[in-house]
Formats: structure tokens, C-alpha cells, sequence
């Protein structure tokens, strides 16, 4: 019996003002994955750029930062047997032109405006995915989760 994975998504805040993109998602995400937690928040800038650190002196830090502490975000710790990937595969490319021409029915192809309002994030490693969940849900434990005998699958 093995664990199910563990990811963050992040529905970014262009995509929460938007009631179409939201309750999509949302729908998305309750169909595919056990949804384990579920946080809204509002990020100062600080916050923002704490959490995407290992972007520091990228050209699109600022913008990055500045958009994501524009407004609501929603927080979601999903879990599935491939969360990692399946919620990126679902996302889509990262840039919006070739999340639009490639992947038209991907969130991202659907709902993205730009490169940076990419509609939502997702961990993109188990390490990762440990580190963000534990900054937005610094309670999680995760000694708990792998130790908890339901949510296991065969
Ligand atoms: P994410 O971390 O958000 O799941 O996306 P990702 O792995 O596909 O992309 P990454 O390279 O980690 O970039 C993080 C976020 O930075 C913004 N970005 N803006 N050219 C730009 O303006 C630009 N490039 C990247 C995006 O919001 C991306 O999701
Ligand atoms: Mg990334």
C-alpha cells in the first residue's frame, strides 16, 4: 500500500476574480484529487516573494511578485497517486501561446492571459511540494500524513 502524493495548487488571483475560471477549477481539482486542504489568502509583497525565492533576479520577479499579491489566491493541498504531475499536465505549458496553441483544453490554454497570469501553480517536485505546503499550512505535518492509515492505495 503507497501513499498518495501531496501537491500545492495555487489558483492565482486573476483566475479567482474570474467566476467562470474559478468554479472550474474547483470542480477539476474535487473530480481528480482528494482535496485535503483548502486556504484563501491575500500575500503582501514580501510574502509573495518569499515564496518564489528561487525566481530572485529574474526579469519577471517583480511582475510575478506585484501580480501575486494583487488579490485573493486560493491555496489547495491535493493529493493523488501522481499528483505532481497530473496537476501540471492539467495546468499546461507555462507560457500562454504555447499553452493556447498546444494545449487549447489545458487550464492554462483556457483561462491564461499572459505569462504571468497563468491562471494557477503547481509543486514541481516532492521537495518542492513539501516546502510551499508547509509555508501556506505551517501546521500540516507531514509525519501525520505519511503515518495516517486511510487515503493509502492498493
Ligand atoms: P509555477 O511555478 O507557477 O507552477 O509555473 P512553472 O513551474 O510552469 O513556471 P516557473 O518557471 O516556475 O515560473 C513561475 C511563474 O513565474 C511566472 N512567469 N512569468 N515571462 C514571464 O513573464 C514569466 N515567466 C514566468 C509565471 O506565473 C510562472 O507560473
Ligand atoms: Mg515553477
Amino acid at each position: 500500500m503507497e501513499k498518495l502524493q501531496l501537491t500545492l495548487a495555487i489558483i492565482k488571483p486573476h483566475a479567482v476574480k474570474n467566476p467562470v475560471a474559478v468554479s472550474y477549477i474547483r470542480n477539476v481539482i474535487k473530480n481528480r484529487f482528494v482535496v485535503v486542504r483548502t486556504r484563501r489568502v491575500i500575500l503582501d509583497a514580501n510574502e509573495a516573494g518569499d515564496f518564489y525565492q528561487e525566481h530572485e533576479g529574474k526579469f519577471f520577479f517583480n511582475r510575478l511578485v506585484t501580480f501575486m499579491a494583487s488579490g485573493c489566491i486560493d491555496l489547495h493541498v491535493i493529493a493523488h497517486k501522481n499528483a505532481i504531475d497530473l496537476w501540471r499536465r492539467m495546468l499546461g505549458p507555462t507560457k500562454v501561446y504555447k499553452a493556447q496553441f498546444q494545449e487549447p483544453y489545458s487550464l492554462r490554454g483556457m483561462f491564461g492571459i499572459s505569462d504571468t497570469r497563468n491562471v494557477a501553480h503547481g509543486s514541481d517536485s516532492t521537495v518542492s511540494a513539501e516546502r510551499e505546503i508547509k509555508f501556506f499550512f505551517p501546521d500540516f505535518s507531514f509525519y501525520e500524513w505519511h503515518n495516517n492509515d486511510e487515503l493509502r492505495y492498493r
